[in-house]
């Protein structure tokens, strides 16, 4: 099993992100654009203005509002769209690693691609995963997080203002001011814009005060994102078709949910007898 470096568990465990580089090659970075030019012009969940929808929630639409490669697009439950993106879910090493920081006991709970276009009107923001509950529990230093992402670049990331991501270091733990007049944006104090290449991935649990720069760069930004929970918390995304099942090994159908027997009362809290062995086998 490939391992975090001692001074790598230093960093996520201060800083509360961790940089992995050239975690994609050059192959799959392309094969994962590809995919997504595709996927933008097919039916799938994006955001909408709705005034029905409570806020931050998504809708079916039959293809993504832009269908210009580098507009704008946010597409959620990636699943559906083919074996890459269902293999991505366990890929090796950095699914070692994610055992690493999280143990065995964790489903996938979201899946996410999005483009950030060039804007000279998108101001970035900054935010909590797992909205207004999550944010107010820090576990303490060396815990595993209860929820934690992997964000792949498609695109490289090399200058400031460039959609990156932008976290606040440390903030996992201690909060940074929120709810009251002071709204936190990428640039107030302590933020920090991440730079770097296509197939490299970042690391971060959900309470990690994070979300994109502006991109007044020439060129979109292109990530995927790949969440993870502690398997009590349970998915909010999926829908696990009985195509994509067919399509999963016995380790990527246990981490989308399926304990080996019907769910009842009980399921998810104690793991089933053979658990570990399941996430420790590609
Ligand atoms: O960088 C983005 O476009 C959004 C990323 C983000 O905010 C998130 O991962 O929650």
């Amino acid at each position: 099993m490939n391992k975090l470096s001692e001074k790598q568990i230093q960093q996520w465990n201060t800083h509360g992100y961790l940089h992995l580089e050239s975690v994609l090659d050059d192959e799959q970075v392309a094969r994962f654009v590809s995919e997504m030019d595709r996927i933008r012009g097919v039916p799938g969940y994006e955001p909408d203005n709705d005034p029905e929808l409570p806020i931050g929630h998504y809708k079916w639409l039959e293809s993504a509002r832009d269908l210009d490669t580098e507009g704008f697009m946010d597409r959620r439950d990636l699943l559906i769209y083919g074996k890459d993106f269902i293999n991505l879910m366990d890929q090796t090493p950095l699914f070692d690693y994610i055992l690493q920081i999280m143990g065995p006991n964790i489903m996938l709970s979201m899946t996410q691609a999005i483009v950030r276009n060039s804007s000279d009107t998108f101001p970035g923001y900054t935010h909590t995963d797992g909205g207004e509950s999550l944010r107010t529990i820090q576990v303490t230093e060396g815990s595993p997080p209860i929820a934690m992402k992997a964000m792949f670049l498609l695109t490289d990331v090399t200058e400031k203002d460039s959609g990156n991501l932008t976290v606040f270091p440390g903030s996992q733990r201690n909060q940074i001011p929120y709810g009251g007049d002071e709204v936190m944006t990428p640039y107030s104090p302590g933020a920090h814009q991440l730079m770097g290449k296509a197939g490299d991935v970042y690391l971060f649990p959900h309470s990690l005060w994070h979300g994109p720069a502006k991109n007044i760069s020439a060129n979109a930004r292109k990530i995927l994102l790949y969440n993870y929970c502690q398997l009590w918390v349970r998915s909010y995304d999926h829908n696990v078709t009985p195509d994509i099942a067919k399509q999963c090994s016995p380790r990527q159908r246990r981490l989308l949910g399926d304990l080996g027997y019907d769910f009842r009362p009980g399921s998810h809290f104690y793991v089933p007898k053979d658990q570990e062995e399941v996430m420790r086998t590609a």
